[in-house]
């Protein structure tokens, strides 16, 4: 029988959040030894353990059949163009909120978005960052930066940044305040567009209909 593989984040925010779902829908897994693969027990369904920046990859690849991944890196792999255009939301998952957010040094002369022409910002988000600037007709030079972002104006690295914002208590605690949230974003599911292999479209309908019913009794 064919299995639905479904990708999922193998340490990280998401991959909590995305494993428990899957056990509240009745999957259970034998843990192994195998870092990279888990096979459900009682229902065809195999799990990739992978990056979250992999994810949308490997969906549109057509490695995987499902994946579990932030809205944000969903989006800014897309704006990288390539394969991932072929990719669509299935499911909001409700968990892993956050903004990506535009912000500035508390004590310094940029106050609003406009303060932010020909500006450097640092940012693990380029393709997000710049398309939404640009709509807004401010040119800036985009810093990238895998991590820490939140350090990169006090180190004159860049000016501003547009970073991921759960709690605030980050910003706060490396004296940035938010001055524009860019986008909004959580857990979502995602395949490729179009019609479903049928080998395995009844079992990803019957997980996704015990989603629905897990997300609605959480809210
Ligand atoms: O190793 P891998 O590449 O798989 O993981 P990762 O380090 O890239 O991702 P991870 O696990 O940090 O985040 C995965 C996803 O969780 C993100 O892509 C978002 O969709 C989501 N998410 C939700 C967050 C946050 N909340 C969040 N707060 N991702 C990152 N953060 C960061 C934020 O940037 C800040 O630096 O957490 C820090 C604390 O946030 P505050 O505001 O609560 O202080
Ligand atoms: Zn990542």
């Amino acid at each position: 029988m064919t299995r639905l593989r479904i990708a999922v984040q193998s340490k990280g925010r998401l991959s909590e959040g995305g494993m428990d779902l899957l056990k509240r829908c009745g999957l259970r897994f034998a843990y192994g030894r195998d870092k990279l693969h888990q096979r459900a027990e009682n229902m065809p369904v195999d799990l990739m353990l992978v990056r979250d920046d992999d994810i949308p990859n490997f969906v549109a690849s057509g490695a995987c059949d499902y994946g579990i991944v932030g809205e944000n890196v969903l989006r800014e792999e897309q704006l990288a163009g390539g394969r991932t255009a072929e990719l669509e939301i299935a499911l909001r998952l409700g968990f892993a909120t956050c903004r990506l957010k535009l912000a500035v040094p508390v004590e310094g002369e940029i106050r609003d978005l406009a303060d932010l022409q020909g500006k450097a910002i640092a940012t693990s988000y380029p393709g997000i960052t710049r398309a939404y600037l640009a709509t807004r007709g401010i040119d800036v030079e985009i810093v990238e930066m895998r991590g820490s972002v939140e350090v990169a104006p006090r180190l004159h690295i860049a000016d501003a940044i547009c970073d991921l914002v759960s709690s605030g208590a980050t910003l706060q605690a490396n004296g940035l305040k938010a001055i524009e949230t860019v986008f909004e974003s959580e857990a979502v599911l995602i395949r490729r567009k179009g019609v479903q292999a049928p080998e395995t479209d009844s079992i990803a309908r019957i997980l996704m209909r015990r989603a629905e019913g897990v997300i609605a009794s959480s809210q």
